[in-house]
């Protein structure tokens, strides 16, 4: 699936016939805008969409796979170079967003050989920076140190919720670096290069983010979900869910309970990035020979679960002298039941119980190490809840994988026919796992919340077979394993007992409920006499 970013020719390469209308006014709007702003037209738009997560949560910095898969949602920035350069050694960045009473415009003389970002301030345009960070990067080793960046003049529009849990941020970063990577000459971006400059770059926004959103928002492809597996590299593979009589559809549901990752970091996401990374750390010096490393990797603080799963494994096999028979399955399963045994402590573990273990002379080292790039409040780290959830996840989505393996190669053996009509049991199976993942979220990694668990038990008792949060949590959106026909019952039972309930605009109202087709990645489009339509 690698290759290069897609150039768009008409917006029928981008969205589905439905979404056209409703898109080709939105991007006539952003070009007439960009003139009115700018006094011309743009010369490109670059456009990245926003995600939802099948299954697979909270384990992509633990480098183990996950399902997504793009949705319509997207940020488009439109971009224009015919800017005279400011003074030497300098380049020039006028960025403004079409919801401008939201997001001001601003401009930034920026010095070729480094982009600064304040992480400490939640600002807009941190998100470009953060693209243009990435990219700028990749063109220096690409075109050598003397690189000089180009001046751009862009106009941004997201339609991407933010704190939405469907992935804003990655959907503006990486619509940035492409935007930036375009605007200095290179209009064939690699697909695997952008995501991993995306997956890095948005660290500098203030959050250990791991590498899901930037694969779903490069790689995704029209109709199909997306396994993404993070080592030994990169990798992205379209995944088809088996055609059923009725059709089975995700349906997302926003909680507008705004989970901002940027402010609450330091007690949910980079705490849980951290927890993760310090289990690997402690079942690595209990369980594995006295002194070993664990290897390196492209985790967010540089080990990770995976690298100690693989870590444990080979060494086994190293020291019995015999090839492991296990399969990925049994691997996770019997890490399951170590991590049980040897991370008893429900209450959580402190600073020093830690740090007495990995071996460290004080909590400051282990502050050091682990904390030191995002700060975290926390007087003890739930290392077995979390490590649990993470094995448990991991197989959750590999059951999953293998039966839509299955009923696939059931169907085609089975029948010639492209609808196959797939057993009730199947789609039930399938929700069972994301309703597994619900339960885990809720219970062992503690990143639901009450009005999630709420919506789930609401849309569960109205026809979906599995409900569940989608992203980081602690609100945000849910995503819904629904049959066709029974859409309007879920739709009308959530209105019914929770959205009536809250005090909504008619927009929020509107937006709720949306049912969600996969979605094609970020392409660039670079304009023609013909425009849009
Ligand atoms: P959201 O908050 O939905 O964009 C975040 C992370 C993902 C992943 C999920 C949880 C960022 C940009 N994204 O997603 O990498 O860890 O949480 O599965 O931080």
């Amino acid at each position: 699936m690698s290759g290069p970013v897609p150039i768009a020719n008409s917006l029928e390469d981008i969205y589905t016939r439905d979404a056209l209308d409703t898109q080709t006014k939105r991007w006539n709007n952003l070009l007439s805008k960009f003139e009115s702003t700018y006094g011309h037209q743009p010369e490109f738009v670059s456009r990245s969409p926003g995600r939802v997560n099948i299954i697979g949560e909270h384990i992509d910095y633990s480098l183990y796979s996950v399902l997504p898969m793009a949705i319509t949602a997207d940020t488009i920035v439109a971009v224009s170079t015919h800017l005279p350069a400011p003074k030497e050694g300098t380049f020039r960045i006028q960025i403004a967003n079409v919801q401008d009473s939201k997001f001001k415009s601003r401009e930034f003389d920026i010095p070729y050989d480094s982009v600064d970002i304040d992480a400490t301030v939640h600002e807009w345009t941190n998100y470009f920076k953060s693209g243009l960070r990435g990219a700028l990067e990749l063109l220096r080793k690409k075109h050598g140190a003397d690189f000089k960046p180009k001046s751009m003049q862009i106009l941004m529009d997201g339609t991407v919720p933010a704190g939405g849990g469907l992935s804003s941020s990655a959907a503006f970063v990486t619509a940035s670096a492409l935007a930036v990577m375009a605007a200095n000459g290179e209009q064939t971006v690699d697909k695997k290069e952008l995501t991993e400059l995306a997956i890095v770059s948005e660290r500098a926004v203030g959050v250990n983010s791991g590498g899901m959103d930037q694969s779903a928002s490069v790689f995704s492809e029209r109709g199909s979900a997306l396994f993404v597996s993070f080592t030994p590299t990169l990798l992205a593979c379209p995944v088809s869910f088996p055609p059923t009589t009725p059709e089975l559809t995700f349906l997302i549901a926003q909680s507008f309970v705004t989970a901002d990752k940027f402010v609450t970091g330091p007690i949910h996401y980079n705490l849980r990035v951290v927890e993760c990374t310090l289990a690997a750390a402690y079942l690595n010096a209990v369980l594995n020979p006295p002194g070993t490393l664990l290897p390196g990797d492209a985790s967010p603080l540089g080990i990770s679960l995976h690298g100690f799963h693989e870590t444990y494994f080979a060494l086994s096999e190293h020291n019995s002298g015999a090839t492991s028979s296990k399969s990925i399955t049994e691997q996770l399963e019997h890490l399951l039941e170590l991590t049980k045994q040897t991370l008893t402590k429900e209450e959580g573990y402190t600073r020093s119980e830690i740090a007495a273990v990995l071996g460290l002379p004080s909590t400051s080292e282990l502050d050091q190490k682990f904390t030191s790039r995002f700060p975290v409040r926390a007087e003890r780290f739930k290392l077995r809840q979390r490590a649990i959830h993470v094995f448990s996840e991991a197989l959750r989505v590999l059951k999953l994988m293998n039966l839509l393996e299955t009923s696939s190669s059931s169907s085609s053996s089975s029948s010639s026919s492209s609808t196959t009509s797939t057993p009730e049991d199947l789609n039930s199976c399938l929700g069972a796992l994301l309703n597994e993942t619900q339960d885990s979220c809720r219970e062992v990694y503690e990143c639901s919340c009450e009005e999630i668990d709420r919506i789930c038990a609401i849309a569960r008792q109205a026809g979906s077979y599995g409900s569940r949060l989608t992203g980081a949590g602690w609100g945000g959106c849910s995503v819904h394993l629904v049959p066709a026909d029974k859409v309007n019952n879920v739709k009308e039972a959530l209105e019914r007992e929770y959205y009536s309930k809250l005090e909504l605009t008619e927009e929020q109202r509107e937006g709720a409920v949306v049912v969600s087709k996969p979605g094609s990645g970020s392409a660039l489009y670079l304009g023609g006499k013909e425009g849009l339509a």
